[in-house]
């Protein structure tokens, strides 16, 4: 008796050793608020990976920047300073113009667009990323982008010297040529850069005037559909190619489902944020004409501009994607 308690004793500590030696935590940093479809669904993720690993690997999420701001979150994963996290990817264009492909406006404008340009550019993103030490697990869009305004906006002219939030260079770039004021600012300070006159207009998606009570502050937004950015949620290669690949197989397939369920998401809730902002006052529209094609000839110098800067890769990922359209249209 005594000697097969003893035994049964040492089996079970050999166990929680194994697992306490096992289990690992890995922190994951998002940019976005904990509601923002985004966050739950990179939180979901987390929870299928620790919960399918019997938690021998723990993600635990961090939305609304609060254990790194958006503009750290990359490099702190690249460093390994955090394992994992998500990145707005096309705020990355200083580091490489491929990076902006999926904010050139009216380039990909619908959901199923948007899906085709990311299948096209998907294999140079991922080399790309892996040159600077990082494996691509999902990406999923913002719905489609447009203008936030205090007035109506009828074209472009209307635009000249308004307060502009960007959160790119693309979008930077836009309000240079409306002949606006931009000012880059992140998601989490846009309600205090309107409450403060820093900001008067912005180009986003509804989720994001959603999420910051836009109404609160501007009275318009125009359907524009101009682009759907996308994030990316990364982790450091070095912590991956440690992994056995068992877990390895388990994180991917988790990537697999949050990158369609978030795909879903985001499709399911573009009509309900717009809801949501006609519900708290604000007008929605589709841009008028005038506006339409001055957004319009903006988007063909912005991409020709891009295409100079992006080099073969750009020129590429464009030929690829019009001809995956072209495939579509075939009866
Ligand atoms: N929301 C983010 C990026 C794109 C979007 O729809 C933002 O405005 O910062």
């Amino acid at each position: 008796m005594g000697k097969l308690l003893c035994c049964a004793m040492s089996v079970a500590s050999f166990f929680t050793g194994t697992v306490a030696i096992a289990a690992e935590k890995w922190d994951m940093p998002l940019a976005y608020s904990a509601t923002n479809y985004h966050s739950k669904n990179a939180a979901l993720f987390a929870d299928a990976v620790t919960a399918a690993t019997g938690g021998e690997l723990e993600i635990v999420t961090h939305p609304s920047g609060s254990l790194f701001k958006s503009s750290e979150i990359k490099r702190a994963v690249q460093t390994g300073q955090a394992q994992i996290g998500e990145r707005l990817i096309s705020a990355l264009g200083n580091e490489n113009p491929f990076f902006e492909v999926d904010a050139l406006p009216f380039v990909a404008t619908s959901f199923e667009d948007a899906w085709d340009l990311y299948e096209a550019s998907k294999p140079t993103l991922t080399s790309i990323l892996d040159k600077q030490n990082l494996v691509l697990l999902y990406a999923v869009p913002w719905p489609p982008q447009g203008l936030y305004t205090k007035e109506p906006v009828q074209s472009a002219a209307d635009m000249k010297g308004v307060k502009f939030r960007a959160y790119n260079a693309m979008t930077t770039r836009v309000a240079e040529l409306m002949g606006s004021i931009p000012t880059q600012i992140e998601a989490g300070e846009i309600s205090q850069a309107f409450a403060t006159g820093v900001a008067e207009s912005m180009i986003s998606s509804g989720s994001t005037g959603y999420d910051r009570k836009l109404w609160e502050h501007t009275k318009y937004w125009y359907d524009v559909q101009a682009w759907l950015p996308k994030n990316m949620v990364v982790v450091n290669k070095g912590t991956w190619n440690g992994l056995d690949e068992r877990t390895r197989g388990i994180i991917t397939g988790a990537a697999a489902m949050a990158e369609q369920a978030g795909w879903a998401k985001a499709r399911e809730l573009s009509e309900w944020y717009k809801e949501q902002l006609a519900a708290n006052g604000m007008t929605i529209l589709p841009p008028g004409d005038t506006l339409k094609a001055d957004l319009e000839t903006i988007g063909a110098t912005m991409t020709s501009e891009w295409l100079e800067r992006a080099g073969a890769d750009g020129k590429s990922v464009i030929e690829k994607f019009k001809s995956m359209q072209l495939g579509h249209d075939e009866p």
